[in-house]
C-alpha cells in the first residue's frame, strides 16, 4: 500500500519545489484545518438544532441559514490568528473585516463559508469557496478597495465539497489538486493529483425554469446543446449547489451555466467569492470561466458582493456559448457561421 500523502506533505513538497512561492500556501492548509471543523458542523447539523434558517436576512436580502452564520464564524475565528491575513471578506459579512487578533499579515482572504445553504436541510452537497490575494496596502487596517482585483492576480483558490466524501481542491497556478478527507485519521489524503477537464463534456447545468427569462443566444445554446447540435449527446444535471454543479464537471466534463436574466441583469453568482476562484480553477485545469462575453478573471470587481453572469467548464462548450452570445443565437449553430 502506497504511503498516503497528506495536505501538508504536498503543500510543503509544493514549496520546495517552488523556491519563492509564498507563504501563502499555508492558508490552504489552514482552510483545510477549519474546513474539518465545517464539516463536523455540516454533518452534524440535523442533531444538533443548526439546520433552518437563523432568522436574520442578510445583505443580499436572502434568509441567512444557521448553517451560514456558523461556518462563517469557524472560517473568521480560526483564519485570523494565523497570523498571515490582513483582511476577509465573505458573502456573510456586508463589509471588509480587518484582522487583528494575532497581528496582520500580507494576504486577503476572500470566501463563501456555505455556498447552496438552500440545500443543507434537504441533505445535498454543499461547499465552501475561497481565494487568496495579496493585500496591495503596506500596512494598517484593510480598506475594501484591497479587494477589488482582477481573478488573475489571485494567488490560489480552493472549495471545499461536504458531499458523499469531504473533499478539498485548490490551485496555486501550478495545476489543480483534490484531497478526500480521511474521517479515521483526520488527514486530507491525496486522491485526485493534477485534474485536467475533459475539453468537452456531455454535460449541460442550468436552472431550467428561467428559460423564459433568459436571453435568446441562451436558449439557442441549450436547445443546440440539447438536439446534439455539438455533435454529442448531452444530458442535463442541476444540483443547485454551485460547488457540486462545478465539481461533477471538473471531473466529467460538462458546462454550468447561471446566465443573466430579465430579473437579475448581472446573473445571481458573485465575482469575488465564486465565480473568481471556480474561474480560476476551471482553467487551471484546461477549462474556461465567462460571462458569455469576457474572460472571468479579466473582470475587475467594482464591489464586494458584486454579481456576474457565468458560464463555466470544458472549454470547448464554453467556447460554443461564446460564439452563440456573439453572434446572437442560432446562426453560430454551424462553425463556419461563427467564424469571424
Ligand atoms: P437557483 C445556491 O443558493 C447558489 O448560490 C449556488 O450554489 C447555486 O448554483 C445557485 O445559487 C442556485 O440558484 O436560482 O437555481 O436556485
Amino acid at each position: 500500500m502506497p504511503t498516503k500523502t497528506t495536505l501538508e506533505i504536498f503543500i510543503r513538497h509544493q514549496r520546495q519545489s517552488r523556491p519563492g512561492s509564498g507563504d501563502y500556501l499555508q492558508l490552504i492548509v489552514d482552510m483545510a484545518e477549519a474546513g474539518k471543523r465545517v464539516a463536523a458542523q455540516v454533518n452534524q447539523a440535523a442533531l444538533t438544532g443548526a439546520l433552518g434558517s437563523s432568522g436574520q436576512i442578510n445583505v443580499h436580502g436572502e434568509s441567512v441559514q444557521k448553517l451560514d452564520e456558523a461556518a462563517n464564524e469557524t472560517f473568521v475565528g480560526m483564519m485570523e490568528r494565523g497570523g498571515l491575513l490582513a483582511g476577509m471578506a465573505s458573502e456573510e459579512m456586508e463589509n471588509a473585516y480587518s484582522v487583528t487578533a494575532e497581528g496582520s499579515g500580507p494576504y486577503l482572504l476572500v470566501f463563501d463559508p456555505v455556498d447552496g445553504s438552500s440545500n443543507i436541510d434537504v441533505n445535498v452537497s454543499i461547499g465552501t469557496i475561497f481565494s487568496i490575494y495579496r493585500r496591495t496596502e503596506k500596512g494598517g487596517r484593510v480598506c475594501e478597495s484591497e479587494f477589488m482585483q482582477r481573478g488573475w492576480e489571485q494567488l490560489c483558490a480552493g472549495y471545499i465539497t461536504y458531499g458523499s466524501s469531504t473533499m478539498l481542491v485548490y490551485t496555486a497556478g501550478d495545476g489543480v489538486h483534490g484531497f478526500t478527507l480521511d474521517t479515521y485519521s483526520g488527514d486530507f489524503i491525496l486522491t485526485h493529483e493534477n485534474i485536467r477537464m475533459p475539453a468537452a463534456g456531455e454535460i449541460y447545468s442550468a436552472n431550467e425554469a428561467n428559460r423564459e427569462r433568459w436571453s435568446a443566444p441562451v436558449r439557442d445554446y441549450i436547445d443546440h446543446l440539447r438536439r446534439g447540435g455539438a455533435g454529442r449527446k448531452y444530458t442535463g444535471r442541476y444540483i443547485g449547489s454551485l460547488v457540486a454543479d462545478f465539481h461533477r464537471n471538473l471531473l466529467k466534463g460538462g458546462v454550468f451555466l447561471y446566465p443573466a436574466d430579465s430579473s437579475a441583469p448581472q446573473g445571481k453568482l458573485r465575482l469575488l467569492y465564486e465565480a473568481g476562484p471556480l474561474a480560476f480553477i476551471a482553467e487551471q485545469a484546461g477549462g474556461k470561466a465567462s460571462t458569455g462575453d469576457e474572460r472571468i478573471l479579466d473582470l475587475k470587481p467594482e464591489t464586494l458582493h458584486q454579481r456576474v453572469p457565468l458560464i463555466i467548464g470544458s472549454a470547448e462548450d464554453v467556447d460554443l456559448a461564446e460564439r452563440f452570445q456573439s453572434t446572437g443565437g442560432r446562426r453560430a449553430a454551424t462553425p463556419e457561421a461563427a467564424v469571424i
